[in-house]
């Protein structure tokens, strides 16, 4: 049985990853004889603050996502004071942000084209459209959880292997997409995981990261990608290590989260940790230090290797079993010093995040 997938590309970067996902999808479909298009169990959402997706560049390359599967969050015409102003109405948003926040009036970022790598604008965007970004990311688990939805994938199993599928429901994978370099993405990442793991119908998300470098052949990339990239993953580290706990009342017990962004996003679940569960940082060169040339061809090794784990089922059980069973252990087994700044809640097994090794064809 092919399992359900949520595909969610955060930014620029993101968003042009899954065009990626989809071509390759769309030849292995077609390969098989498969006239139905892309199943309904494999959702794709785009999130970014452009009105209008950009990356039209890609057209020549790529065909862009449907109209449905992008959330454009800054609408036509809106200014940052306006986001600002939307901040200040909902009572304790604003206090929220405590050291993020900008003043509207010292900001010429054109918010309807992007962040303009100002990661503070991303986060901003993301708290004040909350709701929307949750809604949308449930329904697509909606979408997903129908049992024609399931049948469907259990038809296209059936016609690829020759086997009939077993009648079962898996919960869906969710991979999110997104640079670290930029505003919008990196802005966005942790409130997105957030909200997916608060709606809990995914075993935690898999992220997938572009590190700095990929961007360093794109001129006028700008210098904000390198400091925007330490801070985001610093928060993602931070948001791991959170091991939020009820238990105990002492002073140094760290609760769970129950942040006001996510409560007016509708989230009512308490979360225990923050941000993605299964990182993976991606730069331009492959293990063996053979770079993938530029960003664009990067993009397109990495929706090749997605669509290959959607597609074969014995990359996709080794990848989940590994994600779900031997990061925990190896994370145990890569204990911090004493001297390492912890919080003290939840568990003993707080693992230090190496880096995981993803093979990527190329
Ligand atoms: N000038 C230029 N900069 C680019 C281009 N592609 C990426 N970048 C820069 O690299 C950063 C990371 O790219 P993305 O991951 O697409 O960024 P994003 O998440 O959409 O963030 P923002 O565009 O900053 O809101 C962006 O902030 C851009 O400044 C490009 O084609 N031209
Ligand atoms: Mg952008």
């Amino acid at each position: 049985m092919y399992r359900p997938f949520l595909l969610v590309g955060l930014g620029g970067s993101g968003g042009k990853t899954l065009r990626f996902v989809k071509r390759d999808l769309h030849k292995r479909l077609r390969a098989v004889g498969w006239n139905d298009g892309i199943p309904e169990g494999w959702q794709f959402l785009h999130i970014d603050t452009p009105t209008i997706a950009d990356g039209q560049e890609l057209n020549d390359i790529v065909a862009p996502l449907d109209n449905d599967e992008y959330v454009g969050l800054v609408g036509d015409g809106v200014t940052f004071r306006d986001v600002a102003n939307q901040l200040d109405a909902t009572p304790n948003l604003a206090s929220d942000l405590v050291g993020w926040r900008i003043d509207a009036a010292d900001l010429k970022v054109p918010i309807g084209v992007g962040a303009g790598q100002f990661r503070a604008v991303g986060r901003t965007v993301a708290m004040v459209h909350g709701r929307e970004i949750r809604n949308r990311i449930r329904n697509s688990f909606d979408r997903i959880s129908t049992p024609g939805s399931y049948a469907e994938l259990g038809e296209l199993y059936q016609r690829v292997t020759g086997n009939s599928a077993a009648a079962s429901t898996p919960s869906p994978h969710v991979i999110v997409v997104s640079s670290l370099a930029g505003g919008t993405g990196a802005g966005l990442l942790m409130n997105v995981c957030d909200l997916i793991n608060e709606i809990g119908e995914s075993d935690g998300v898999m992220a997938m990261l572009y590190t700095p470098e990929v961007f360093g052949s794109v001129s006028g990339a700008g210098g904000g990608v390198y400091p925007n990239s330490l801070a985001a993953i610093s928060e993602v580290l931070n948001g791991y290590w959170w091991h939020g706990d009820n238990k105990g009342l002492e002073d140094t017990v760290v609760r769970p989260r129950k942040n006001t962004d996510l409560l007016q996003a509708g989230a009512a679940s308490p979360l225990s940790s923050g941000g993605p569960n299964y990182p993976f940082l991606i730069g331009l060169r492959n293990a063996e230090g053979a770079s993938f040339g530029s960003d664009t061809s990067l993009f397109g090794m990495v929706g090749s290797a997605i669509s290959t784990w959607m597609t074969d089922i014995g990359v996709q059980d080794r990848l989940i079993a590994y994600q779900q069973t031997n990061w925990e252990n190896s994370a145990r087994s890569n204990m911090p010093g004493v001297d390492v700044l912890v919080n003290s809640g939840d568990s003993g097994e707080v693992g230090s995040r190496r880096s995981r090794r993803l093979v990527l064809p190329g």
